[in-house]
């Protein structure tokens, strides 16, 4: 089964736009396997964003990815990587359509609210980044009986 990597950015969690995510995840039939509010370290911010260590908005996407708590989260599920991005929007919410995150809650390129991984290796990459392999539930809610 396949597994992503999504944050919910300093932006979506000072909205108080958690609930609200993770429920557009649960509801589109994923399930979440690991999640947890941090404080993202400079270090960490650099390994995360490494790939846009030359670009001019770098100093900026740091700073504010560091600026306040970040709800990380994996998220599993048939083709969750691909369908999570169709589900975030466009990098620029300018050109997210309504009905995505983005589209629905974002007005900036800078302040998008939510990261999501964008292939197979980054997934796996980020994963790696932000969680322990403990920290990580593999889970069956076939199982009904939690609530008896
Ligand atoms: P996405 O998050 O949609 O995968 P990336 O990986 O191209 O987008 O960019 C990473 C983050 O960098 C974006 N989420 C956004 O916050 C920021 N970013 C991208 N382009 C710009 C830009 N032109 N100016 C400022 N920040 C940007």
């Amino acid at each position: 089964m396949e597994r992503t990597f999504l944050m919910v950015k300093p932006d979506g969690v000072q909205r108080d736009l958690v609930g609200e995510i993770v429920g557009r995840f649960e509801k589109k039939g994923y399930q979440l396997v690991g999640a947890k509010l941090m404080k993202i370290t400079p270090e960490l911010a650099e390994q995360h964003y490494g790939e846009h260590k030359e670009r001019p908005f770098f100093g900026e996407l740091v700073d504010f990815i560091t600026s306040g708590p970040v709800f990380a989260m994996v998220w599993e599920g048939e083709n969750v990587i691909s369908t999570s991005r169709l589900l975030v929007g466009a990098t620029n919410p300018t050109e997210s359509a309504p009905g995505t995150i983005r589209g629905d809650f974002a007005v900036t390129v800078g302040k998008n609210i939510i990261h999501g991984s964008d292939s197979p290796e980054s997934a796996v990459r980020e994963i790696g980044l932000f969680f322990k392999e403990e920290e990580l539930v593999s889970y069956d809610k076939s199982m009904k009986n939690w609530i008896i």
